[in-house]
């Protein structure tokens, strides 16, 4: 097996001049001509207007972001590999940059991609209602918001092996992957080569946030390299790479004005939605995703009759955007709840009090809301009431606003819903090339009388391998410790489209379910021979099959099926121990979790330093399927969004450079900075999913930074100071003083 290093471009926009391989090694420099016949990543969608962008795997004349793959050097070992690329001359014509939402949307800017009228993937919009509203409102807020650009940062980097496997006649690609059966179809469609002849093994992920949902440059590179070569190759991403060349998430800017009663009852909401894509769509999402999300889940669980929204994807020279954990949905969140606060402040009451007005109350559920998703059950204001209890907000509003050091201190809140498990309606609306259907999952009795379940999803740390056991389990009562779970092979397990989106535990969990259920009939009706009984007189009880007090082992029943069938009549079940079970929920546009989220916050007003003295969680994923592994989801996402909010940022500079290429740049949240979340459930479930499940994997992730900037508002009040940017970093929290008190001076 050969190492893999990447040469990537230093520059974030330019034409190629020229590129020489160094002499005596051009059979270990591999340039975008060198790939003949390979496409590129082309994502496209059928939504009108939409651009497409063609990302080949090693760039060709043009780079367009700093990261940029330019040659594929190979060598013995990763360390010879980079010195090849350092050798590797390359010239570049250098191109003005475009480093901002802003620059990217001027007009008569020079559109990143040919053919392109402007340098927007996409505009939307939405427009409800909204002129009646204006007329009646008597309060009306104005907010500019933003988010800073991320990287995602799971433990595992992404990694690739590719080998070609002589006896199978396959090329086996082993990728740190979350959807192992789509980056197959990618593959065979960049390779141009039968999907037959590819075999994806995602092996044991560690951490994927979204990050890992997509098809990469890098896959297309070593997979082709290994085909081509008939031989083994491999590269891993190291943390500078993954900084700066491939895990951008979360950049979106926003212009709100709402309008409000003098209760602050929502009457309507105008916003205008900026999202900096970077300079390519991804595969399957496109660039497009994150707008999507945002403009038809800004409204948030509010009832909110009017709205007017305009979504821009602006292209620009930064790498491309990659769904991470909650997409788009922590900055709108972030969004609608620092508007209800500022309402909260117009009128004159608690925030807590103007949320309770506005959310969406248990009585009116099901509920269409005004971007027609449809909330499927739940008592968000339930959740509300309770995290202000556990916060103990009245405690709070009692005490003094200052601690004994002197720092303000501040309460905040943040509700949301988290569309989970969306279906084939949601994905086709955005016209995307690959639309999730139905969840297949395999389950087969053994000879011996344990269970094997297949499927195709992969897991990435989120527990699967325990939860699908569980579900298997509750059809069929075989004990856990005889329940074996395969995923993420696809010479091995059913199709799925895979991991993202929180769909997991309730598609594959359906399609586990479904399957597991067919055989426990198998099951039973093998035994009912076995025990001379009717059918109906079975019963699983305590690792055993029961036909009143003679049982027979699950051994018992597989060894008659599969060793002596010659002991059973014909007719009994011709369908055999094993079954594939397809499931997708009856309504397929998704069930919608929700939480809310309450923080407590110290801040110090000479330093900027935020200490969270407490953070309170009440969530809701329908029927929890096993509260500790919800509990651990929780609270990765919570920490992953304390991250957003207070630490976490990848700028660039006005040439399109990346700022923070090392740990030391990039600020992660560790055990130090993270309080000890409490959390308490509750239990609403789904009328429309199997078991009532709903997803869970991304929520945590939602809301801290709203309840937590607005926490660090609700201190800074008597200061006058408000924080309307991502990460609330001391340098931002100083700024908002500092502007506040020379406002004041020159007032006076
Ligand atoms: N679960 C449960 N009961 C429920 C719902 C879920 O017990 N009612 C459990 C299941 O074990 C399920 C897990 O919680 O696998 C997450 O639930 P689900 O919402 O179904 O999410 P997925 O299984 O589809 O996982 C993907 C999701 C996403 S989209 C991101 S991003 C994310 C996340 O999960 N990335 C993660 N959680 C992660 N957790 C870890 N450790 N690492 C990641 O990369
Ligand atoms: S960002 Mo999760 O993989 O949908």
């Amino acid at each position: 097996m050969r190492d893999v290093a990447f040469l990537r471009s230093p520059v974030a926009h330019a034409t190629i001049r020229e590129r020489k391989k160094p002499a005596g090694l051009e059979d270990s420099v591999f340039f975008n001509e060198d790939m003949t016949g390979v496409l590129p990543i082309t994502t496209r969608s059928s939504i009108p207007g939409y651009k497409v962008s063609d990302y080949p795997a090693i760039a060709a004349d043009r780079v367009r972001f700093v990261g940029e793959i330019v040659a594929m050097c190979v060598a013995a070992n990763r360390a010879r590999a980079e010195d090849i690329c350092d050798i590797v001359e390359v010239q570049y014509q250098e191109l003005d940059p475009i480093v901002n939402c802003a620059a990217g949307r001027a007009p008569g800017v020079a559109p990143l991609h040919e053919g392109w009228a402007d340098n927007l993937f996409l505009r939307t919009s939405f427009d409800q209602n909204m002129d009646e509203v204006i007329a009646k409102a008597t309060v009306a807020v104005e907010l500019e918001l933003s988010t800073s650009r991320q990287v995602m940062h799971p433990m595992e980097g992404k990694g690739v092996l590719a080998w070609w496997d002589y006896r199978a006649g396959q090329l086996v690609v082993h990728s740190s992957t979350q959807v192992p059966h789509m980056i197959r179809i990618g593959l065979a469609e960049c390779l141009g080569i039968p999907q037959a002849i590819i075999r994806v093994a995602a092996p044991d992920v560690g951490g994927g946030f979204g990050y890992k949902c997509m098809l990469t440059p890098e896959e297309v590179a070593v997979a082709w390299l290994a085909y081509t070569k008939q031989s083994a190759f491999r590269w891993i991403e190291d943390r500078r790479e993954h900084l700066t060349a491939g895990a951008n998430a979360r950049q979106h800017e926003y212009k709100l004005k709402a309008y409000a009663d003098e209760r602050g009852k929502l009457l309507g909401l105008e916003a205008d939605v900026a999202v900096d894509c970077g300079a390519y769509s991804v595969w399957p999402f496109s660039a497009c995703l994150e707008a999507a999300q945002a403009g038809g889940n800004l409204p948030g669980p509010y009832d909110l009759q009017a709205y007017r929204c305009r979504t821009v994807s602006v292209a620009t020279n930064k790498p491309p955007f990659a769904p991470y954990r909650g997409v788009a949905r922590p900055g709108v969140c972030f969004a609608i709840e620092l508007t209800i606060d500022a309402i909260a402040k117009a009128v004159g009451r608690e925030a807590w009090e103007v949320r309770l007005e506005n959310l969406v109350v248990a009585s009116a559920m099901p509920y269409t809301n005004v971007t027609k998703k449809f909330y499927d059950s739940g008592d968000y204001p339930a959740s509300l009431l309770e995290v202000k209890r556990m916060i103990d907000f009245d405690r709070i509003r009692r005490e003094p606003r200052r601690d004994a050091r002197g720092r303000y201190l501040g309460v905040g809140f943040a509700t949301y819903t988290e569309q989970s498990a969306h279906g084939t309606k949601v994905f086709a609306q955005w016209g995307l090339p690959l639309v999730p259907g139905f969840d297949q999952a395999h389950v087969k009795l053994t000879p011996d009388g344990a269970l094997e379940v297949k499927a195709g999803i992969h897991t990435i740390g989120q527990g699967l391998e325990t939860t699908l056991a569980q579900i298997a389990h509750e059809q069929t009562r075989i004990p856990l410790k005889d329940i074996r779970v395969t995923l993420g092979d696809t010479a091995n397990t059913p199709f799925s489209t895979g991991a993202y989106a929180s769909r997991g535990m309730v598609m594959s969990g359906g399609a586990v379910s479904v399957a597991a259920e067919i055989v426990a009939g198998r099951i039973k009706a093998i035994a009912a021979h076995l025990l001379q009984a009717r059918r109906d007189a079975i019963r699983f009880r305590d690792g055993r099959i029961f036909a009143g007090e003679a049982s027979v082992s699950y051994e018992d029943v597989g060894r008659a099926w599969y060793m002596r069938p010659d002991q059973l009549p014909d007719e009994v079940d011709r369908g055999g121990l094993e079954a594939t079970g397809a499931y997708k929920p009856q309504i397929d546009t998704g069930v919608f979790s929700y939480a809310s989220h309450a923080a407590y916050v110290a801040v110090d007003s000479e330093t900027g330093l935020v200490e969270i003295l407490d953070y309170v969680i009440c969530e809701d994923c329908g029927t929890l399927v096993n509260p500790m592994i919800v509990d651990g989801q929780t609270i990765g996402g919570a920490a992953q969004g304390v991250g957003t909010a207070l630490f976490e940022e990848s700028p660039y500079d006005e040439n399109g450079q990346p700022l923070a290429s090392t740990l030391i740049d990039y600020l992660l949240p560790g055990p130090t900075e993270l309080p000890r979340f409490r959390i308490t459930h509750m239990e609403t479930p789904s009328p429309y999913s199997v078991h009532g499940i709903k997803g869970v994997g991304e929520g945590g992730a939602i809301a801290p930074s709203a309840a937590l900037v607005n926490a660090i508002n609700d201190a800074l009040t008597p200061l006058n100071a408000t924080i309307r940017q991502i990460p609330a970093s001391p340098e931002r929290i100083l700024a908002a003083i500092a502007a506040a008190r020379s406002a004041l001076d020159n007032a006076a």
